[in-house]
């Protein structure tokens, strides 16, 4: 057989060799398969030992951290995380480490998965321009975080310097349909979460570990929507889930879903069966299997929950084919229920005179409205506004949102019931009063109404007030 991968194999084989010191002479030689997340590289078919070659490329460059967000990551193979690495137990990794020479920092790695001082740190310091190469032998078999450890260790962790490298059992692992490859990590910029603009490291909030994004596989959003991971019902799925930190330990929790098997912090003999969440810690990882019976849309979190709904750690599952009504009904019936005394309590002392002394600019309003949006509205109408078809009108592009202020500021603070026609498509649904201060309806209706497109005006805490001495 003689593809072209094959002959390259050779070609960097043998140039290798010469260069190791003859380690590893007599095994076949070949290339490792390295792949971007949320993929992964295929399962290892060879039953005996192989040297495999990694070459993987340091690079630091301006990314997308969330919409409108840069950040300057540091990268393993040009992405966070960095590519996964696939090897087998007992294999004899030759690892070349190549920084670009448009680099401003040295980079090295440290591989859990090496058994030797510094994991491989000392051997792989490489300077802009050059590379390095050390070899070492996959002696146990487990899913591994790596990482960068040139000082400061922690910022180079922080801008992105971790991925994962599964080491397969000599035997396998269980064959599943599909796999994926899903990191978590935090990154701590100068302004809060959302702030636009290149946002700088923060050594302060590092230091306090308190970041102001967590996120999957590098930026707020990198497993959503269009980039959700899909999988069909009847599929097993299997996620090798890492956490680069660089502080904080991970709940990871698949929402509408139970993990028939984690293979407890990525080693390969304790399996717990039937778990809700799983711990992974910074520096760790786990592998969660787990068969899908019914079809929907399935939320990976971090359950430490504001980091999901607040700051970015959120992932979809997208799983087509048919419905099991047994294992799931959806909703089967909906009414309205009025407790006795009726009505929604506006919470004491909330009202516009706690919130703030004087008028809130549009700016402020905007940022206050982003927040207050995100515990209060975007539940139901979504992250982007979009609504659930159905169930949820939109608000971005909403016609009924553009055309009435009174009219939305009514909706907030009373509730909406009854047919409404939204862009054409009527809903039928029932919305709840908001408990909400005067000044944060004003911010949470003027997010809405400048966000995603939406330029419909602005409200202010005065036309809230205003609307409330209506009734
Ligand atoms: C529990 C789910 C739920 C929550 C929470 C919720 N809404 Fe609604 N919203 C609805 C439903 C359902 C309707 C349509 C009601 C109907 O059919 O009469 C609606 C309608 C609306 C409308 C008018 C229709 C449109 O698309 O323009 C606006 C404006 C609106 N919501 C804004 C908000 C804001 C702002 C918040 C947060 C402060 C919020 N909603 C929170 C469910 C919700
Ligand atoms: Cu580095």
């Amino acid at each position: 057989m003689k593809s072209p991968v094959f002959t390259r194999t050779i070609a960097l084989g043998s140039i290798i060799l010469s260069r190791s010191l003859g380690l590893g002479q007599g095994l076949p030689v070949e290339e490792a398969v390295l792949t971007t997340a949320p993929n992964v590289p295929p399962p290892i078919v060879r039953s005996h030992k192989a040297k495999v070659v990694v070459n993987l490329e340091t690079l630091e460059f301006n990314g997308r951290l969330s919409d409108g967000v840069e950040y300057t990551f540091w990268t393993f193979g040009g992405t966070v995380p960095g590519s996964f690495i696939r090897v087998r137990e007992g294999d004899l990794v030759e690892f070349h480490l190549n920084n670009h020479p448009s680099s401003k920092m040295p980079h090295n790695i440290d591989l859990h998965a090496v058994t030797g001082p510094g994991g491989g740190a000392a051997s792989s310091f490489t300077a802009p321009g050059k590379t390095s190469t050390f070899s070492f032998t996959a002696l146990n078999p487990g899913l591994y975080v790596y990482h960068c450890a040139t000082a400061p260790v922690g910022m180079h962790i922080a801008n992105g310097m971790y991925g994962l490298i599964l080491v397969e059992p000599e035997e396998g692992l269980p064959p599943v349909d599909k796999e994926f490859y899903v990191m978590q990590s935090e990154f701590y910029t100068k302004g809060p979460y959302g702030e636009e603009g290149n946002q700088p490291f923060s050594m302060e909030k590092a230091l306090t570990e308190i970041p102001d994004y967590v996120v999957f596989n590098g930026s707020v959003g990198a497993m959503v929507g269009d980039n959700a991971i899909t999988a069909s019902v009847g599929d097993k799925v299997r996620l090798y889930v890492g956490n680069g930190g660089p502080n904080l330990v991970s709940s990871f929790h698949v929402i509408g879903e139970i993990f028939d098997s984690v293979y407890v912090e990525g080693g390969l003999s304790a399996i717990n069966r039937n778990v809700q969440t799983t711990m992974v810690p910074a520096g760790g990882s786990a592998i969660v299997d787990f068969a899908l019976e019914t079809s929907g849309t399935y939320i990976l979190v971090d359950h430490s929950i504001f980091r999901a709904f607040n700051k970015g750690a959120i992932g979809m599952l997208k799983v087509d084919g048919p419905e099991d009504k047994l294992v799931y009904s959806g909703k089967q019936e909906e009414g309205i229920y009025l407790p006795e005394g009726g009505g929604i309590q506006q919470i004491p002392g909330d009202s516009a005179s706690a919130v703030s002394s004087g008028p809130l600019s549009k700016a402020e309003r905007m940022e206050m409205g982003e927040r207050i949006y995100a515990q209060n509205c975007l539940a139901c109408h979504q992250p982007t506004g979009v609504g659930i078809p159905g169930a949820f009108p939109p608000l971005a592009g909403s016609d009924y949102l553009a055309a009435d202020k009174s009219r939305a500021i009514g909706v907030v603070i009373n509730g909406l019931q009854g047919e409404i026609a939204v862009n054409g498509t009527t809903y039928n649904g029932v919305m709840p009063a908001v408990a909400l201060g005067d000044s944060q309806v004003a911010s949470v209706l003027t997010y809405v109404m400048n966000t995603w497109g939406n330029d419909y005006g602005e409200v202010t805490a005065m036309d809230v007030t205003q609307k409330r001495s209506e009734h």
